[in-house]
């Protein structure tokens, strides 16, 4: 059977409606892949049913090295245990990719030293053979890469890792070609995608969902707004008294500063921040929230004690959000959204 070349889906000309779908066997590519490469469109449903455990099944059932790629922004929600528990004993190659999206002035040591302790903790049960911070402008990526395929005696590889995290794009750019679809959809890759550079064959995958990344739940017109394309340019507020943080509709923080603290967003370009003093913080939610266009419902409260020191917090799929010198914090949200909490790293 015929695969897809650039989504790996086997390719069919019965029914324009479903997967894989070509108006002749002789073509290469399916018509979501051909709509995604020429117009990026969403014409055709991108939503797709790969559940996560059947990709943890799929990283399982072969015994070749791994090359891990992880987005550097949502590293916390990389290394579930589904996925560290499927990766034991293996050989793998950490690739922490997309760092031209971290602001300009990011201190590379520090950002070294956190992802170093993150895999100390996570992958005591894995063979970690090299780590790779990447971006898809490196050119120094490919050399390095296949540096360490040799000194390793590695012919295949096995890409694996979350929904966009960029396996696809590694893979072209070690191909030196566009023959992979990529997108910023979660779930570009449908099926497993073998390829050959030279004697190496590389092993594309689809993507691990992760129900709790707001890219992953939010409507497909939508999520262009929320996607960091470019360079982060954080937004930072000083705050002396309490005050309520509106990003869009999508989350609300209360805060509670100790005398001058400041928070600094770490967002897409172009999504509004609203800003009030706490005690009319209710008054805006109850007016403008549910006629904002990006709004979800704040079903949930989740309430941090800082205690003046400098912390991050990840929103899976949305950015991160740093503190510096505030008490408390309560951040009202759908209960969807996943937030994890680190020591500042930016
Ligand atoms: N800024 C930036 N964007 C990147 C980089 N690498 C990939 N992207 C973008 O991230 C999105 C996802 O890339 P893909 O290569 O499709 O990701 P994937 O991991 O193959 O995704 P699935 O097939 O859905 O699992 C695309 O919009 C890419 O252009 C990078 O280094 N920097
Ligand atoms: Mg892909």
């Amino acid at each position: 059977m015929k695969k897809c070349l650039g989504c790996g889906v086997i390719l069919q000309d019965q029914d324009p409606k479903a997967k894989g779908y070509v108006n002749s066997l002789d073509q290469d590519y399916c018509k979501r892949c051909f709509r995604l490469m020429h117009y990026g469109d969403s014409v055709i449903d991108l939503r797709s049913d790969i559940k996560r455990g059947d990709v943890i099944k799929l990283i399982k059932s072969h015994d070749k090295p791994v090359a891990l790629i992880t987005d550097i922004l949502n590293v916390s929600a990389a290394f579930k245990d589904d996925l560290l528990e499927a990766l034991k004993g293996r050989q793998i190659i950490l690739v922490f990719n997309k760092y031209d999206l971290l602001p300009k002035n990011t201190n590379i040591r520090r950002i070294e030293e956190y992802l170093e302790t993150m895999v100390s903790e996570k992958f005591k049960d894995a063979k970690v053979l090299d780590i790779l911070i990447t971006h898809h402008k490196d050119v120094y990526f490919k050399k390095l890469f296949m540096e360490t395929l040799d000194r390793w005696s590695i012919k295949e590889v096995m890409f694996v890792g979350n929904v966009n995290a960029g396996k696809s794009t590694i893979i072209n750019k070690l191909l030196e070609s566009t023959k992979l679809t990529v997108s910023y959809y979660p779930s570009t890759t449908l099926n497993i995608n073998e390829v050959a550079l030279e004697d190496h064959l590389f092993y594309d995958t689809p993507g691990l969902l992760d129900e709790n990344n707001l890219g992953v739940f939010i409507s497909e017109e939508k999520l262009k707004d929320i996607t960091i394309k470019k360079t982060i340019k954080p937004l930072v507020y000083q705050l002396y008294d309490k005050q309520s943080y509106f990003i869009e509709g999508l989350l609300r923080i209360d805060v509670l500063p100790k005398e001058k603290g400041s928070i600094i967003f770490y967002i897409a370009d172009g999504l509004k921040i609203h800003r009030s003093k706490l005690e009319k913080g209710d008054d805006y939610q109850t007016k403008h929230l549910s006629s904002l266009p990006l709004y979800l419902p704040f079903d949930h409260l989740s309430e941090y004690d800082l205690k003046g020191k400098s912390l991050e917090f990840e929103i899976d799929g949305l950015g991160i959000i740093g503190f510096k010198n505030i008490a408390k914090i309560k951040i009202h949200h759908d209960q969807r959204i996943r937030i994890n909490v680190r020591k500042s790293v930016l």
